[in-house]
């Protein structure tokens, strides 16, 4: 039967019934008999003439005589809205017409007779009448319509299928929040990954499980934006579509801003990668605040704008410098190498674990103190004095340079 294209069809072309409260009374009065589906799909002629779907536009026709009442509850209406409803409603008293006219082409038919040709003219007018009128949606009630007249089998068929309609619109509907609710837990994930990330020294777990995490929401992302609610005609699938939408945006818009890795991210997941105690994020900076003798920021020798430098060297290069001042040579030291991350720590040949991973560790540069022309045994020696009084835990001079470090500290 095309019962279901039909109901589909006129689904196409009506507003939900929720929204345009429509009631349906069968009168007393009975079909014909002489007309009854049975009786005239029996016919040879019927079926050689008809098509699938005539048939099912003549069954609808010749139901029996009832009275159909369209209450539409008030509101107050815009001119264009107004106008709209009005056409909704006037389409509806057109359906309503059109079949009353198959309807009665179709009493009209004897139950003998070969043809049909009213019936036919009837059927193919409606038709014909289908395809130009469609409703997208309206967006408020007309006040006080009341139409009393029209088929029952139409709006039968009109009520079972907004009910298919909402039946299948419910299940898209709970199978997209279904899948709107697995993007929401791979970004759970996300966060549960970043929060171990962020937390964890040693062992650290690296951004691999945010990666991961990531991909697995965007998998999860684009399986939901395979969901097409399509146009269905029915305002409240419509709005609920935009709504859906609305809120699966914020979702999405999270799991790009969840999605970001960045540069301390990768700073981090290099200690996380070598094993290494893995500081904190707030264990970096990007500038040192307050008022150094020196560019602290030259103590950053790594590959990466953040890096790390304990209170304790600060205190100690900035000793010296002050040390440097008071004796008029402004230009005090260099560093050489200070902080490094590990990848830049490797390259240089450093141990994994060297204290200049983190912040406690540089190799500073004697300058021509004695203005001999060169940086040489005498202008070390002086550098070395100022380190000497500065209680670091490890000094090893080298020939133009001296390494110091603090042990016990960060990474330790
Ligand atoms: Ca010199
Ligand atoms: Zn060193």
């Amino acid at each position: 039967m095309m019962i279901d294209e039909l109901d589909a069809k006129i689904d196409r072309y009506l507003p939900d019934a929720g929204f345009l409260e429509i009631s349906a009374r069968l009168s007393a009065t009975a079909p014909d008999p002489k007309f009854s589906d049975e009786k005239y799909a029996e016919s040879a002629e019927f079926r050689n003439r008809s098509t699938p779907e005539l048939h099912s536009q003549f069954s609808m026709a010749k139901g029996g005589t009832i009275t159909v009442t369209i209450d539409v509850p008030s509101r107050v209406c815009n001119t264009g809205q107004t106008a709209e409803n009005q056409s909704v409603i006037d389409y509806i008293r057109d359906r309503i017409s059109r079949l009353q006219q198959i309807r009665a082409a179709a009493l009209g038919v004897n139950g003998n007779s070969k043809s049909a040709p009213a019936l036919e003219a009837a059927i193919v007018s409606y038709n014909s009448s289908l395809p130009g009128h469609q409703i997208e949606y309206w967006l408020c009630r007309p006040s006080g319509v009341t139409i009393q007249e029209g088929e029952v089998a139409f709006f039968t068929a009109y009520r079972n299928s907004v009910d298919a309609a909402r039946a299948a619109h419910a299940t898209l509907f709970d199978s997209a929040e279904n899948q709107l609710g697995k993007l929401k837990s791979a970004i759970e994930k996300i966060d549960a990954a970043r929060r171990e990330f962020e937390t964890q020294t040693r062992p650290n777990p690296g951004i691999r499980p945010i990666e991961n995490a990531i991909q697995e929401a965007n998998d999860e992302l684009n399986t939901l934006l395979t969901f097409d609610f399509g146009v269905w005609r029915i305002p409240q699938h419509d709005l609920r579509a935009q709504a859906f939408w609305a809120k699966a945006k914020a979702v999405r818009d999270s799991l790009t801003a969840k999605s970001q890795i960045s540069e301390l991210d990768r700073l981090r997941n290099e200690y996380a990668e070598n094993s290494l105690y893995t500081p904190v994020p707030g264990a970096f900076v990007q500038t040192v605040p307050g008022m150094n003798l020196f560019d602290a920021a030259s103590m950053n020798t790594g590959d990466y704008s953040w890096f790390i430098v304990s209170s304790r060297m600060l205190s100690a290069l900035n000793s010296i410098f002050s040390a440097f001042i008071q004796e008029n040579e402004p230009w005090g030291f260099s560093i050489e190498s200070g902080y490094r991350n590990p990848a830049r720590n490797i390259l240089v040949g450093g141990v994994a674990n060297s204290r200049h991973v983190f912040g406690d560790a540089a190799d500073l540069n004697a300058m021509d103190y004695n203005k001999n022309g060169q940086v040489d045994s005498q202008d070390l020696a002086r550098l070395k004095g100022h380190v000497d009084a500065q209680g670091f835990d490890f000094i090893q001079p080298k020939t133009y340079t001296i390494h110091v470090q603090f042990n016990g500290g960060l990474g330790s």
